[in-house]
Formats: structure tokens, C-alpha cells, sequence
């Protein structure tokens, strides 16, 4: 919803929120544990701890939430994924859908 925001006294302005997207995280049966531990860590900015909850609930579930983002920010995660494992020949994938 857009909020209105009074700017210099009595001009006002719409401040629309962002379209958001998640980022989702896709199992496979090649991709080593630690490794998604290191990108989590890396691209995602989580803990050792919760990188490590996210990638066991992935492994388990299939498929796992990792955050929430703008357009280009989810777009920019997502390449960074691919060109970890790419670099190291694993498949690991990630994918955006809108939140
Ligand atoms: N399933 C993988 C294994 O058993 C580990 C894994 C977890 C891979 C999460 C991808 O997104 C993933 N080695």
C-alpha cells in the first residue's frame, strides 16, 4: 500500500514499498553440506548456526526459504549461487518467486 509522506511543509509524495521476492533454495542429491553451509554464510550473511538449520531443512524439505528481497537483490543472489557451485561443479540452484 503506498504511504503518503508530507515533504517541505506541504508538498506530499506516494513512498511505494518495493514488490518483494523470495529467494528458494533447492535440494539435490550432489551439492556437499558444507558447501551450502559456505554460501549461506557467504551470499546470505546468515551464522554458521542458522546456515546450517536452513541447509538441513532444504535437504530434508527439498526446498527452503533463505530470505527476502527486492527484485535485484534476489536476481543478484541467485547469480552469485550459480556461480559458486558452477566454480565448483556442484548443481546447488536457487530460484526468486514473489513474496
Ligand atoms: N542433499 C545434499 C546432500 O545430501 C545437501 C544439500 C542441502 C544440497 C541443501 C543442496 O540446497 C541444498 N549432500
Amino acid at each position: 500500500m503506498a504511504e503518503k509522506v508530507i515533504y517541505k511543509d506541504d508538498i506530499s509524495i506516494e513512498l511505494k514499498k518495493p514488490k518483494m521476492y523470495k529467494v528458494i533454495l533447492l535440494n539435490d542429491d550432489y551439492t556437499t553440506m558444507d558447501f551450502v553451509v559456505e554460501v549461506l554464510m557467504i551470499v546470505f550473511h546468515k551464522s554458521a548456526t542458522d546456515a546450517t538449520q536452513i541447509m538441513l531443512d532444504v535437504h530434508q524439505k527439498g526446498k527452503g526459504v533463505v530470505g527476502t528481497y527486492t527484485y535485484d537483490i534476489a536476481s543478484t543472489k541467485i547469480a552469485q549461487v550459480e556461480q559458486m557451485a558452477s566454480e565448483r561443479g556442484f548443481p546447488l540452484a536457487a530460484v526468486m518467486e514473489p513474496e
